[in-house]
């Protein structure tokens, strides 16, 4: 690691735990997610202070907070803090949960960057409370962080913390990574606010990105909203400067904890337990699908195209079986709640259909499941079937890999996944948005033969085994030199 004796502020929408009320007392647990599965690993192993929101919307209503309740958050956030790091929470109110969150963050930047710029409101309010959150995120940043701290800012949550901190410390070393795509410029130039995004990103002395698309998309924007800018490369990385500024831009593909997933697949409980899911599913071909509830994850397309393979392909009813695990996720918005309808109405609808007394087509689970039991299923699985429209990296498709230690499994990709430069010469890619090609690429992994699968699995492990998450940070911060 080169960031010398300097510490690590983590700074994210949200802290790596959630809190929930159970009979009127408030728990906590771990949060799930690719960008907590990503960062705890680090801030574990580095030390430091991880910033961010303890996300129970309106703890503290606006003009005056419940300090009874924020203080319980503090008090079980400093129990259940790792040894390695503490937590600094962001208390935020409902309406600046509701317009910083829900709205800006969630109903203009999540679509527009996942290149659905039908789904966006482009709400001037919005726009207000993502600025003044977004710098209550930088003042909690500022206490935390000591000089010569490196403040490492994530996503698009908070693309303008940078401006404040440099404003108050001029000298910070500030650091941000995008977990999600970023656009090219005719899709970034809808966002009424294009010119301030940049100039916010542009505060950071280095901005990571998932992969070279997103780079090239970054670079593109800058020159057209930013033409002052002066860009030139220097090696694998491009220098912005702009405001007497200079900005180092460059991707760097996120990854996993490579070991503990393939170790914890060999674990015998977990081995057992897979050779259960299988029996249970009477050693049908099992697809298997994981994602958080969102509509960039192609989950009802990747239902029609089942649908359409099972309506096709007569002789494969009986013999697959998708299982299908939905993480909840922004459920508060309204677009979500319709997308989990959508999902439960396709799923009956091709229980119903294909389904009989002996065999069930698709097994839907809405809910969050212990690490070890989603390695289990990793491993029954004979399928990945990761269909996203769009996604930054897509972590999924590597703890697949990772937890197929027995050389053996199918993964089926999206070529719009930020993995699948990375992951295209094991995977078979698909176009989401090509029901018969996905489903054709079904029935191909159903029979395709062992040595096949080893080599492409072989391929593919050996891959994530090398660019795994310390890798990933490595370079980050060889960079942030
Ligand atoms: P996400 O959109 O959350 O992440 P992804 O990268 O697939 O997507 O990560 C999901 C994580 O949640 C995985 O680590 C997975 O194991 C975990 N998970 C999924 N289902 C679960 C379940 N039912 N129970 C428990 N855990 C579950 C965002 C971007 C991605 C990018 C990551 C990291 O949208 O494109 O890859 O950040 O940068």
């Amino acid at each position: 690691m080169t960031t010398g004796n300097s510490r690590l502020i983590v700074v994210s929408n949200r802290l790596p735990v959630s809190f929930r009320h159970e009979k009127g007392v408030l728990k906590v647990e771990p949060s799930s997610g690719g960008l907590v599965s990503a960062l705890v690993p680090i801030l574990r192993e580095h030390g430091g202070t991880w910033v961010g929101s303890p996300g129970i919307a309106g703890l503290g209503e606006e003009g005056g907070s419940n300090q009874p309740e924020e203080a319980e958050v503090e008090r079980l956030l400093s129990e259940s803090h790792d040894n390695a790091y503490s937590y600094l929470p962001v208390h935020l109110s409902a309406e600046e949960q509701a317009n910083f969150y829900e709205g800006f963050s969630n109903e203009i930047i999540w679509p527009l960057f996942h290149d659905l710029q039908s789904r966006c409101r482009f709400l001037p309010r919005y726009w207000d409370y993502y600025q003044k959150v977004n710098c209550h995120f930088a003042e909690a940043s500022l206490k935390a962080a000591k000089a010569g701290d490196i403040i490492w800012i994530h996503d698009y949550q908070l693309m303008q913390v940078a401006s404040t901190l440099r404003r108050k410390r001029p000298k910070s070393r500030l650091a941000f990574f995008m977990h999600i795509p970023f656009p090219a410029p005719d899709i970034f130039e809808k966002l009424p606010w294009r010119k301030e995004i940049l100039e916010g990103l542009l505060q950071h002395n280095l901005v990571g990105v998932q992969t070279l698309r997103d780079e090239r998309n970054f670079i593109a924007c800058v020159r057209s909203f930013l033409p002052e800018a002066r860009i030139e490369r220097h090696g694998d990385k491009r220098i912005v400067t702009h405001n007497d500024l200079k900005t180092s831009v460059q991707y760097f593909p996120i990854s996993i904890d490579f070991k503990q997933f393939s170790d914890t697949a060999q674990k015998k409980s977990v081995i057992e337990r897979a050779a259960i899911i299988r029996e249970e599913l009477r050693d049908s071909h099992i697809a298997l699908g994981v994602d958080r509830l969102d509509y960039t994850k192609g989950i009802p397309e990747r239902l029609r195209a089942f649908s359409g393979l099972l309506r096709d392909y007569p002789d494969l009813r009986g013999k697959i079986t998708l299982f299908q695990i939905v993480v909840p996720s922004r459920e508060t918005i309204v677009g979500y709640q319709n997308l989990m309808a959508e999902i439960e109405r396709a799923v009956t609808h091709i229980n119903g259909e294909f389904g009989d007394t002996s065999w069930v087509p698709v097994h839907y689970l809405h809910r969050s499941i212990p690490r070890e039991e989603l390695i289990a299923l990793y491993r029954a699985a004979n399928t990945a079937l990761i269909t996203p429209l769009k996604d930054g990296m897509n972590l999924v498709a590597k703890e697949y890999c990772a937890a197929r230690s027995d050389n053996d499994g199918v993964l089926i990709l999206s070529e719009f996944a930020g993995a699948a430069p990375q992951l295209r010469t094991g995977a078979i890619l698909v176009n989401p948005y090509d029901e018969i090609g996905v489903a054709g690429a079904l029935n191909r992994a159903m029979h395709m033969g062992r040595d096949e699968r080893r080599t492409r699995m072989s391929r593919l492990r050996a891959g994530i085994r090398r660019n795994n998450i310390l890798q990933w940070r490595d370079n980050f911060f060889a960079a942030m030199e």
